[in-house]
């Protein structure tokens, strides 16, 4: 028997797992009872670890490719990685944006378990965007902007589960992935011509050469936006479409921990993001993404508002909360 909905926020979860026989021995003799119980403690995410962690990037500066916050940034990430115990790879690439520039990319992954042969993949993207392209300000339109929540709000949640897993292994291998230039698309203002598949540019090479040969994962879990004040998740459509299972556990696991108003059991939009990189080679992957059906991406998108203003404790306590209590449901 396994008894769910045991989910009492934050402190301290319980997974109670085996045979709880009926009665005691008091109503028949010849009863035994057999009682086994396996307590898999899911730790408690902390979102104040998980904020300062977004702030440490947006204190280099927006982490633009080719830009000394963006090398730096990348540094803090894999040091960070590899001090919460992770064994860590780092693919550097040259990639061709829209424009023809040539992106010096590093996407950075922290191991967990790695002779683990059930995984799960565990992303956000740690680049941020060179143009404000949808500032209400013209003048902004080709300023990099912070990319508090487009990009860090991810990073920062997942570095705060890395630090929390390393202290009570998962009975899964953990493989956190921060890829890089997701954010350097084609600018909206931009009239003419332009290198197509110009989004995703990390995760589309780590499509093409992961990075353990014959690498596989069971899931993928994609972060992005994940920090808005009064965020709201639907359920994105792509991910519904090639992950409906892991979309319902993972929306019945956040409703489970008391965070249904962030969690909504509704369709959303679809959004073309790293997570359609990893379907393309097999893995089942969700985008846990805001972006409301008709409203769209939070007003701060591609703007200069996306800053640390734009960042919610709340939204990443809720969101970062549901993931440790999904890795620690699973099991072996
Ligand atoms: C498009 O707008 C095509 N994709 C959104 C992916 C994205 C951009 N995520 C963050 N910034
Ligand atoms: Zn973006």
């Amino acid at each position: 028997m396994r008894i769910k909905n045991l989910f009492i926020a934050p402190a301290m979860l319980l997974v109670l797992t085996g045979v709880v026989a009926c009665g005691s021995s008091k109503k028949s003799e010849d009863t035994q009872t057999t009682e086994k119980k396996v307590v898999i403690k899911a730790p408690a995410f902390d979102a104040d670890s998980a904020y300062a962690y977004v702030k440490t990037q947006i204190d280099f500066g927006p982490r633009v490719p080719n830009t000394p916050a963006h090398r730096n940034c990348g540094e803090y990430l894999a040091n960070q990685l590899e001090s919460f115990g992770a064994r860590v790879y780092n693919q550097y690439a040259d990639l061709e944006a829209w424009d023809g520039t040539i992106l010096k990319a590093r996407n950075i992954i922290g191991a967990y378990n790695p002779d683990n042969k059930k995984r799960i993949m565990l992303c956000a993207h740690w680049d941020s965007r060179p143009y404000a392209d949808y500032d209400a300000d013209e003048k902004n339109h080709k300023k990099p902007i912070d990319g508090a929540n487009d990009g860090a709000s991810g990073v920062g949640v997942l570095l705060e589960i890395a630090r929390q897993i390393q202290k009570e292994t998962p009975a899964v291998g953990i493989d956190i992935i921060f890829f890089d230039a997701e954010d350097y698309g084609t600018p909206a203002w931009h009239r003419g011509t332009y290198k197509p598949h110009d989004w995703c540019l990390g995760s589309q090479y780590w499509g093409r050469t992961p990075h353990v040969q014959g690498y596989f994962a069971r899931y993928g879990i994609l972060l992005d936006m994940v920090g808005g004040h009064n965020a709201k998740f639907y359920k994105e459509y792509f991910s519904i479409q090639n992950a409906p299972s892991l979309v319902d556990k993972v929306w019945s696991v956040a409703a489970q921990s008391g965070y249904e108003n962030y969690f909504l059991p509704q369709i959303g939009g679809a959004v073309t993001d790293d997570h359609v990189e990893l379907l393309k080679v097999g893995i089942p992957a969700i985008n846990i993404i805001e972006f409301h059906p008709t409203n769209g991406f939070n007003p701060t998108w591609h703007t200069t508002n996306d800053n640390m203003t734009a960042i919610s404790k709340e939204t990443l306590k809720a969101v970062g909360q549901t993931v440790i209590n999904y890795i620690y449901e699973q099991s072996e």
